[in-house]
């Protein structure tokens, strides 16, 4: 009896397993132009949440690769300048005045400078990217733990999303975002990056800081990163799906 139940469950895994990366191979054009999609959004949505944090716990590390393995080239994607006269202007300071603020549902909010992020404790992580246009990339990413500053600041017990919100606008006037469960923001590869592969992160990868989150796709991992803001519900936020392509369609639970 235990034996076919765990058969079961394991049919039952492969094949949401199957579809949802089926729509993650989809890629961009495809699912932002099919009306169908985010409408069953959903409902397939939580389903694969709930399958993948059944399948990988909450904890569990994303691969960590060699120096060997690092890719010659790591692609820049989506956009790859602010292109704003405040942010030319950072970069004409060398980010000297860049600061990440810390807000919402906390007991202390604060800010940092680049400078004083640098002098916390950092981690350095060698993990694949993957895009859900069909590229993925080998980098070295060093940074702050996200956790690290979620003890600084203490988040509240109804805290429960953390949005990073970007420098970047698009043609229409969009800001990027995005949007992690605050308990993953404890997950030791979650990190404010500042360096890849051993340089300062350039201007096409997100400087001065870009998340990493390791265990999801490429649209997950916020470049220029100025704020991170903690609230209790997604509604009213950008458009209430918790990030700039999950307002198109795309999945909030990115998992790979
Ligand atoms: N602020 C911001 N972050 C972003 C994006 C963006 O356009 N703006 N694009 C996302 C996508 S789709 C990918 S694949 C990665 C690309 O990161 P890279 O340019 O370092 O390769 O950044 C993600 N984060
Ligand atoms: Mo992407």
């Amino acid at each position: 009896m235990k034996h076919e139940h765990a058969m079961e469950r394991r049919r039952f895994l492969k094949g949401t397993v199957g579809a949802a990366s089926l729509v993650a191979l989809s890629g961009c054009d495809n699912l932002t132009q099919s009306s169908w999609f985010p409408g069953i959004l959903g409902k397939a949505e939580r389903l694969t949440e709930a399958v993948q944090r059944a399948v990988t716990p909450r904890d569990a590390l994303a691969k960590e690769y060699r120096e060997a393995d690092i890719s010659k080239i790591f692609p820049a994607n989506g956009n790859t300048d602010p292109g704003t006269e405040r942010y030319a202007e950072h970069v004409a300071q060398n980010f000297s005045e860049w600061t990440l603020e810390v807000v919402g549902l906390v007991q202390t909010p604060r800010s940092w400078s680049l400078a004083a992020l640098k002098e916390l404790p950092s981690r350095t992580q060698i993990t694949r990217h993957d895009c859900v246009e069909g590229w993925t990339a080998i980098g070295k990413w060093t940074g702050v733990p996200v956790g690290d500053l979620m003890h600084h600041v203490e988040p509240l017990p109804n805290a429960r999303y953390a949005v990073f919100r970007c420098a970047d606008v698009d043609d229409e006037g969009i800001t990027y975002y995005e949007s992690i469960a605050v308990a993953d923001c404890y997950h030791p590869q979650t990190i404010l990056a500042y360096e890849l592969n051993d340089r300062p992160l350039d201007v096409p990868h997100g400087a001065p800081l870009r998340l990493r989150f390791e265990r999801q796709l490429g649209y997950k991992q916020a470049k220029y990163v100025m704020k991170i803001q903690l609230v209790e519900s997604l509604v009213g936020i950008g458009g209430g799906k918790g990030g700039y392509w999950e307002d198109q369609g795309y999945e909030w639970y990115a998992g790979i």
